[in-house]
């Protein structure tokens, strides 16, 4: 497993946190994602072999929200 930080920009409540939280758990080889609404940015631990960063951005912004 290795765990990204990603910046999140767009979101403005919890129902946005959750939208996010359940993309990213969604996805497989996602174990877990922690969606801070006060940092704005997501910390997810993940399988390499799965799942990429770039992968994780994407459902963001396909959620509609800005990922880097
Ligand atoms: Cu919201």
């Amino acid at each position: 497993m290795e765990s990204a930080t990603i910046k999140i920009a767009g979101m403005t409540c919890m129902g946005c946190v959750r939208s996010v939280t359940n993309v990213l758990q969604a996805l497989p080889g996602v174990s877990r994602a922690d969606v801070s609404l006060k940092h704005g940015e997501a910390r997810v631990e993940y399988d390499p072999a799965t799942v990429s960063t770039i992968a994780l951005k994407a459902v963001i912004m396909k959620a509609g929200f800005e990922a880097n």
